[in-house]
């Protein structure tokens, strides 16, 4: 009787650890996979015009230009890196038309809080995003106008002399 228990659970365990082998091998099998598969995403991201920009805590977009081709379909997302709230550090992507003054459209988009700081019934905006807050993503599409430079910015209070860059359609 007792041998049998000893057989039984000799037989048991090689089971078991037969099954975890194989197991493990299947998941590095999954885990290289979705390596490979990671890496083709973000060269396809690289050959469309979607571009990812972020803003942290620090008033800082991690893109001060960027570059897309005139008549192509944009869009941009804008992640928050940081740690704070969208009341105290919130930031959004703005994209003026050209010939529109950088801190005059400032400075009237600052007194537009109940309006995610974008001046009502603006004619200066091509585009712009959402006001986002710490470790949150927003997007937004729009048609690249025509060749030539146009200035973004984060229209919350007191951010755009840190937080711009220049779109620049080629
Ligand atoms: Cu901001």
């Amino acid at each position: 009787m007792k041998t049998a228990k000893y057989v039984l659970g000799a037989i048991f365990s090689c089971a078991v650890l037969i099954a975890c082998g194989g197991k493990e091998e299947k998941k590095k099998e999954g885990f290289s996979y979705e390596n490979k598969k990671d890496t083709s995403t973000s060269t396809a991201t690289k050959d469309s015009n979607e571009i990812v920009i972020s803003g942290n805590d620090l008033m800082q977009f991690d893109k001060t230009e960027i570059r897309v081709k005139a008549g192509q379909k944009v869009k941009v997302t804008l992640r928050h890196k940081g740690k704070l709230d969208v009341n105290v550090m919130g930031h959004n992507f703005v994209l003026l038309k050209q010939g529109v003054d950088l801190a005059g459209f400032a400075a009237e988009a600052a007194v537009a809080k109940d309006n995610e700081y974008i001046p009502e019934k603006t004619k200066d905006v091509i585009a712009h995003t959402s006001l986002i807050g710490a470790g949150q993503t927003t997007s937004v599409e729009f048609v690249a106008p025509a060749a030539g430079e146009y200035d973004y910015l984060c229209s919350f209070p007191g951010h755009y002399a840190m937080m711009k860059g220049k779109l620049i359609v080629e």
